[in-house]
């Protein structure tokens, strides 16, 4: 992981911001050779320099793009490059350069110098690219980035032989049942910042009364001169309409608390007129005097709630939760996993429209600009980190199982809406490596993060789960009526309430469904319900509900999230039709009949609860 902050780029009075988003010139690296591009140096010149380039739309994954199933089905790396001005006012400043996201590992260069490299997909990274870069002139960024999955990256992948007529092709494989995306995912930015600038904030929240509490961190990088008295700061807060409730307070000290008076606190209510009520942290960064008297500006959204959590409930301000929601995948056709506005504020008004609270982001950290509406629109957020069906508990696994989530607790940890980490999604807990790994797992997250309750996405039987212990809210998956017992929806509400009773027998945690669901193809009707037909997931749903409404006397469910929001694109498989369809929307964000259904008891519960 590198050093320090990774505040997402804003502009301010001190902070220029531009995009390096648009179409760059991208090639496949050869699968049976894949030192060519570093032996050839393709990052020493323009890629259109050194073979064929074609287009290539950033952010994107480019497995959809083209007619060509050799660039979908790829192997191994693939080469981007662009060129950008860099302008002659910018050289007082530093320059940096960050990716919202590359999948799964990248190497960038600016004009020829590796500056950079980073793996894991869904994560920001940036670097200081001060030293290389040209003022005033043009300038080139290259990145190679490798979709290959194996033991040790997170999540895992595996490789088989294929016996072809052109001889031996080595192909990947794994057991996630979402497509392994790849490319440029995220926004591409270039900033800067002062010589001396804030590098990171971090705030917690609390309430007293009715006031609001917020205390803060500062840190800041670059250079001091080894006279100075090392840099203060102040801060102001705003509303949401920008009118300043508190003006330089902080006497210069980099950590400080903030009172807020009859504070507009963060809340997940639908009912409410403003869920999500977002301040604005302004934080000025002064430079002592003999520096050059430098300032820099970062603003951050806050939102002011508390979490707290028992052996039967999860609180937001006092209050117990019931969670509505889903799991979701963040994709759509044609860009794959790459970031698209339309599709963002399209996602939101579903989420709206349906009356959910609540989703997971199976199974991997979704994008910061994502992540801002959630915030904005109070939805609690089961912040997931890319960790799917492991099954090898190796230290070498572990030490990255831990960076994923060291980068996650970095980007989100000032977002209100993330109530939750959650460590993985369907690990083999049964298995002996599980325990120790796991505790492992836990006692980092909570070392970095020790205010949020940990959960976790359980699969196996409760009987043989060796994990549970070390978490404080029990999420687990379970498919009655589809992988267990196709098509008996008469099952399904025995097994539900005896299931998560066990579960909380075993435990003594709060529960809840994170899991349910029918492959459904929208307009195949078939009646009485049959599955794979719209009336079968109307049915398979209706009989959950009975089991929620019986499990919600109980005191210790906490929640229902229907697997999936949409339908998307996996693996290619006999089981799949055109990926996978459980979605309560067509891929193309069309309501199948279960959307209006799951409609009725959405909005019925948040005229209940909230
Ligand atoms: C699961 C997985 C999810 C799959 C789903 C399914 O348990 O967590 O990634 O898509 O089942 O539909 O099989």
């Amino acid at each position: 992981i590198s050093a320090g902050g990774i505040l997402y780029p804003k502009e301010s009075e001190s902070r220029d911001v531009r995009t390096l988003d648009g179409i760059w010139n991208f090639r496949l690296s050869p699968e049976n050779d894949h030192l060519t591009g570093f032996r050839e140096r393709w990052f020493q010149k323009d890629l259109s320099q050194t073979g064929e380039v074609i287009p290539m739309p950033v952010p994107a994954s480019y497995n959809d793009i083209t007619q060509d199933k050799n660039i979908r089905d790829h192997l191994g790396l693939v080469w981007y490059d662009r060129t950008f001005f860099v302008p002659e006012v910018w050289r007082q400043n530093l320059v940096w350069l960050r990716f919202g996201s590359v999948h799964y590992t990248a190497q960038v260069w600016v004009n020829g110098h590796l500056i950079m490299s980073h793996e894991i997909g869904h994560l920001p990274f940036q670097a200081d690219i001060t030293a290389v870069v040209k003022f005033g002139a043009k300038n080139r960024v290259t990145v190679a980035v490798d979709n290959t999955l194996h033991q040790t990256s997170v999540p895992q992948g595996y490789f088989t032989e294929l016996h072809t007529h052109n001889g031996t092709k080595v192909v990947q494989t794994y057991t996630f049942d979402f497509f392994n995306y790849a490319g440029i995912h995220r926004p591409v930015h270039l900033y800067t910042t002062p010589s001396v600038y804030i590098d990171d904030i971090s705030v917690h929240t609390d309430v007293r009364g009715d006031t609001g509490i917020i205390k803060y961190n500062v840190t800041y990088g670059g250079r001091l001169r080894a006279s100075s008295q090392g840099p203060s700061c102040y801060v102001d807060l705003l509303d949401r309409d920008g009118n300043y409730i508190i003006r330089d307070a902080g006497s210069g000290r980099l950590q400080g608390e903030l009172e807020v008076p009859v504070a507009r606190l963060w809340w997940p209510y639908l009912m409410d007129p403003e869920p999500g009520y977002m301040y604005t942290l302004q934080v000025t960064g002064l430079l002592p005097i003999e520096q050059w008297g430098i300032e820099d500006t970062y603003r951050l959204p806050v939102g002011i709630r508390t979490v707290e959590w028992s052996n039967s409930s999860i609180l937001i301000n006092g209050r117990p939760i019931y969670m509505r929601g889903f799991g979701q995948e963040e994709e759509c056709e044609l860009r794959g996993k790459g970031l698209d506005y339309t599709l963002i504020v399209k996602d939101h008004n579903l989420i709206k429209w349906v009356g959910a609270n609540s989703y997971r982001t199976s199974h991997y950290p979704y994008a910061e600009e994502i992540m801002d509406f959630a915030d904005k629109e109070g939805i609690i957020i089961i912040d997931e980190c890319p960790s799917v069906d492991t099954e090898n508990f190796s230290p070498a696994l572990l030490e990255k199982h831990k960076d994923s989530l060291s980068e996650l607790i970095r980007r989100d940890k000032n977002r209100p809406s993330v109530i939750f980490w959650s460590l993985a999604n369907e690990a083999r807990t049964h298995l002996n490596g599980a325990d120790a790994y796991f505790r492992a797992v836990s006692e980092h997250v909570r070392r970095l993060d020790p205010k949020r309750p940990i959960t976790m996405a359980l699969a196996r039987g409760v009987g043989e789960d060796r994990t549970g212990q070390y978490l404080d809210m029990i999420g687990f998956n379970r498919y009655n009526s589809w992988y267990v017992h196709a098509g008996r929806t008469e099952i399904i509400r025995n097994n539900v309430v005896a299931e998560t009773s066990a579960w909380h027998q075993k435990y003594n945690k709060p529960i809840m469904l994170m899991e349910y669901g029918a492959d459904t193809l929208a307009g195949l009707h078939l009646y009485p319900d049959y599955v794979w037909s719209e009336e079968f997931q109307v049915e398979m749903m209706s009989k959950h509900f009975e089991a929620f409404d019986i499990l919600r006397q109980q005191g210790f469910f906490v929640g229902e999230m229907i697997w999936n929001f949409a339908d998307f694109k996996t693996a290619q498989s006999t089981t799949r039709v055109g990926g996978n369809k459980k979605g309560i929307f067509t891929r193309n964000r069309q309501p199948k009949n279960s959307a209006h259904y799951l409609r009725k008891r959405y909005w019925a519960l948040a005229e209940e609860l909230d």
